[in-house]
């Protein structure tokens, strides 16, 4: 049907007429409901998964004899959520295992999302470069490139190293201020630092925190935060990050958060129960937890958990809502 006239609107006989006539306008009848546009609680689009180290690293070192940082700018495996959407772990967090080869440089870039990585395997002499500064990458260790820093990463040891990217890239997908740029020398020069900056947090001070905490935790597991000495001053403007301690035979407390967040397991094993389903983990394992997921972490063993999510964002836009647990 051809565009209708505004008279031939406005003395449309039936309702399934005047439908007929509101296609080609583009206007859609609110009242009909065609797509549902408002409902009772998050409906869950991402799954509750568990990504194993162990089979991404066999996957890595494949890729180190397929593909050189020449022709892959970054030698990464993205985790994709089993219920689609492509580049996303969950709604608004990627997450992605990258390794570097011994020797190998990859070249420095910068781009509007912000990122940041968990070390899992690394000897020394791996690092990355944020605006001109070197920071080490040593197991366990939390790397923060944010918004709009060069960056670039290299491996001056004789070991390929491992880590976890997280970045905020389907947030920016969604939003769309993606902005990228390589770097005009391709790789960033460098000066060492002391590891004293702001965007590095090494795993023996979080190991430090970790033990003062627990000693002021009533025996619940202690949890720090990194970057963060209150909910509006985070280094990263979307993601917040903390680390939680899990001691031998401890659980964490029950909780359903509006709020996406992404688990990369720094030390130790476990299981993760969300909505039902039981995921085991171990080192270097990732786990996500879709926002509005009810659930708990325990270890038999003990461990130690990154968990990084985007309160910050729905804090801020006013969306952030803790759930009652059932259990
Ligand atoms: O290391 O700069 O996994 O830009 C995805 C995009 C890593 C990185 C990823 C990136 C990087
Ligand atoms: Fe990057």
């Amino acid at each position: 049907m051809s565009s209708p006239t505004p008279q031939q609107l406005a003395q449309s006989g039936s309702l399934e007429e005047l439908y007929k006539q509101l296609e080609p306008i583009r206007l859609g009848a609110g009242w009909a409901k065609p797509t549902p546009s408002l409902w009772a609680e998050p409906k869950k689009s991402f799954e509750p998964t568990v990504w194993r180290y162990a089979q991404a690293k066999g996957a890595l070192d494949a890729a180190g004899r397929l593909i050189n940082t020449e022709l892959a700018e970054r030698r990464n495996l993205i985790m994709q959520n089993p219920a689609g959407g492509g580049y996303a772990t969950s709604r608004t967090i990627v997450a992605a295992y990258q390794m570097i080869m011994p020797g190998e440089k990859a070249r420095s870039h910068r781009h509007t999302p912000n990122a940041l990585r968990l070390i899992i395997d690394a000897d020394p002499g791996a690092y990355t470069i944020v605006n001109g500064e070197q920071l080490s990458m040593m197991p366990g260790d939390v790397v923060l490139t944010p918004n709009w820093c060069w960056h670039g990463h290299g491996n001056d040891s004789r070991a390929c190293a491992y880590w976890l990217d997280i970045l905020d890239v389907p947030l920016v997908h969604l939003l769309e201020p993606m902005f990228f740029e390589p770097h005009p020398d391709e790789f960033e020069k460098e000066r060492v630092v002391a590891n004293a900056s702001p965007m590095h947090f090494s795993w023996a001070e979080t190991q430090k925190r970790l033990a003062e905490a627990a000693g002021r935790s009533n025996g619940l597991p202690a949890e720090i935060a990194l970057g963060e000495s209150g909910p509006a001053t985070s280094a990263l403007d979307t993601m917040a990050l903390t680390m939680i301690q899990l001691k031998t035979g401890q659980a964490t407390a029950s909780r359903k958060v509006m709020a996406n967040s992404v688990f990369g397991v720094a030390d130790g094993s476990g299981t993760t129960e969300v909505e039902g389903k039981t995921l085991p983990w171990s080192r270097g394992d990732v786990i996500v937890v879709p926002a509005w997921s009810e659930h708990v972490h325990r270890s038999a063993d003990g461990a130690v958990l990154f968990r990084v999510t985007d309160e910050p964002v729905m804090r801020k836009l006013g969306f952030l809502r803790e759930g009652q647990p059932t259990h």
